[in-house]
């Protein structure tokens, strides 16, 4: 059976007929509540009480899916929603090529793909967990409004995998549900599974800088894993997609208004030097340096989401039919990998060097350089508002040797520009090019809300559009006395 439309009538909504699988249903209305007790812990603290202008998914047509309302975020409905089946789909890539996608786990497969499922799950919570404290500092009702529909589509992409470990994978699948639910970010006993998703987002810029980089190494893996031959997975990620585009867009304008912002202020003022720190922060915007510095942040810590260069586990994903690469079905070769080669940045005898690996091994490598590449596009589009305004700065990607926690440069401490340096220079000047403790100071002090509908904070100018089309002034959120 394949529903578009979305069904409200069940406590949980659903388009995969939930009201017919009752041992589903049962399971999941079961781990409901645990869900709600979670976001009321870890959900975004002090507006539970507030009316928020939302979208929910009415429908998983890529056009015209979402309806707007004043929603209480513990009543949102969190539901599951798959992109339609498609008639006759395939296994696209690897040794099951050609043969029909499996509507069923397949057994020789089922450890591997239940870890692809619970790392992906993990981090939906995580980044809730993370950004909770935001709402107290927001800029504007706007962005508010924006930070907590991230939050309650975040909220909804567990329920996405919670579904999947519910139905297809029995006991252990209930009993890692449940864990998704008792690991916390930056916890000691039970930290998040992936470094990114246990760091602070301690403001609002690292708050856009996230949703810029860290979301989308989630689009990234979002899209490899809607190549897999596991159709109920490819389909829950085809539809999370289409939310993910909301997240982005929040990271990019975001950071674009901040840089917006500050040279705008540069310019009322006269200040030509965009090195000049302490002329600039005394006009109560965030210096270009600065927002630099939270870049390489950002950006490394999501360059180690995506594992080690050379890895076997993504060579065995691949392999099995479960994970494939970024547009995968466009790309014109074999789609097994059995004998081409890719070039992997190594460390050779202390330089980095471009090496030829098996293309097999170096998939994460591929999807990293995919992901550098879109990136790149959106640095490009805030020096395009830098360069209009004629302040002479760029921002740009640091070299990818810089930073690092996963993979071959683990071990080595490099400049931003990827030259490699010994620890003594790295900690004289790490301060240069990573956000110090001053740095984070400075934009917390900065960070006073802004409540006022149609007002904003003194370091971000305002959206082109609301949201919705809705005017400048509009009540995006109805804070609880
Ligand atoms: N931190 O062969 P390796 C999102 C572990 S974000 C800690 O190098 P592999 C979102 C690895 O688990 C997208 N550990 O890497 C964004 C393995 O451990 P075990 C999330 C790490 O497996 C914003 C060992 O190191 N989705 O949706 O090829 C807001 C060796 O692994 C890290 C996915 O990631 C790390 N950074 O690739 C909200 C998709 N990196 O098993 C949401 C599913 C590696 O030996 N996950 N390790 O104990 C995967 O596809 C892969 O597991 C990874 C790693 C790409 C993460
Ligand atoms: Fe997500
Ligand atoms: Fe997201």
């Amino acid at each position: 059976m394949d529903i578009v439309n979305v069904d409200y009538s069940t406590k949980i909504p659903n388009n995969v007929g939930l009201t017919e699988d009752r041992r589903i249903l049962r399971a999941l209305e079961s781990w409901h509540p645990g869900y709600l007790d979670w976001w009321m812990d870890m959900g975004p603290e002090g507006f539970q009480e507030s009316l928020v202008y939302l979208r929910t998914a009415v429908s998983v047509d890529p056009k015209g899916w979402a309806k707007f309302d004043y929603v209480r975020m513990p009543e949102y409905r969190w539901g599951i929603l798959l992109a339609p089946q498609e008639e006759g789909r395939k296994v696209n890539f690897g040794q099951h090529l050609g043969e029909p996608a499996w509507q069923d786990v397949p057994g020789e497969y089922r450890a591997m793909l239940r870890r692809l499922i619970v790392i992906q799950g993990d981090t939906e919570p995580a980044s809730v967990e993370q950004q909770r404290h935001l709402g107290t500092t927001a800029p504007s009702l706007y962005d508010m409004r924006n930070l907590f529909q991230v939050n309650v589509e975040e909220g909804r992409h567990l329920w996405a995998m919670v579904y999947l470990l519910h139905k297809y994978f029995g006991r252990d699948g209930r009993d890692e549900a449940d864990d998704l639910l008792r690991r916390r970010s930056g916890s000691e006993d039970a930290p998040r599974m992936l470094g990114a998703f246990n760091e602070a987002t301690p403001d609002w810029l690292s708050f856009f800088m996230f949703t810029f980089f860290t979301d989308r190494d989630g689009k990234m893996q979002l899209e490899s894993l809607a190549q897999s031959g596991f159709d109920p997975l490819s389909r829950t990620c085809r539809f999370m997609l289409t939310e993910e585009a909301h997240h982005m867009f929040v990271g990019e304008t975001g950071v674009g208004r901040t840089v917006q912002r500050t040279c705008e202020a540069m310019k009322a003022a006269g200040i030509a030097d965009p090195f000049d720190t302490e002329k600039v922060r005394a006009l109560g915007v965030i210096d270009l340096p600065t927002i630099q510095k939270k870049l390489n942040l950002h950006y490394t810590l999501s360059l180690d989401l995506f594992g080690s260069e050379v890895s076997t586990n993504a060579a065995n994903a691949y392999n099995a039919g479960l994970k494939g690469r970024f547009m995968e079905t466009k790309i014109e070769d074999d789609h097994r990998l059995e004998a081409s080669n890719y070039p992997v940045l190594k460390m050779v005898d202390g330089a980095v060097k471009l090496i030829d690996e098996p293309a097999l091994t170096a998939l994460n490598m591929r999807l990293r350089d995919d992901y550098t590449a879109d990136c790149a596009k959106g640095v490009e589009r805030w020096n395009k508002i830098i360069e209009k305004t004629g302040v002479p700065f760029r921002l740009a990607l640091p070299h990818v040797a810089f930073h690092r926690q996963i993979g071959e440069f683990r071990n080595v401490k490099a400049r931003p520009t990827g030259e490699v340096i010994d620890g003594a220079t790295w900690e004289r000047e790490k301060d240069n090019w990573l956000p110090s403790k001053s740095d984070g100071d400075f934009i917390v002090e900065l960070m006073k809300p802004v409540v006022e509908p149609g007002e904003f904070a003194s370091w971000i100018a305002s959206p082109k559009v609301g949201i919705d089309n809705k005017p400048g002034d509009f009540e995006y959120v109805k804070i609880a006395a």
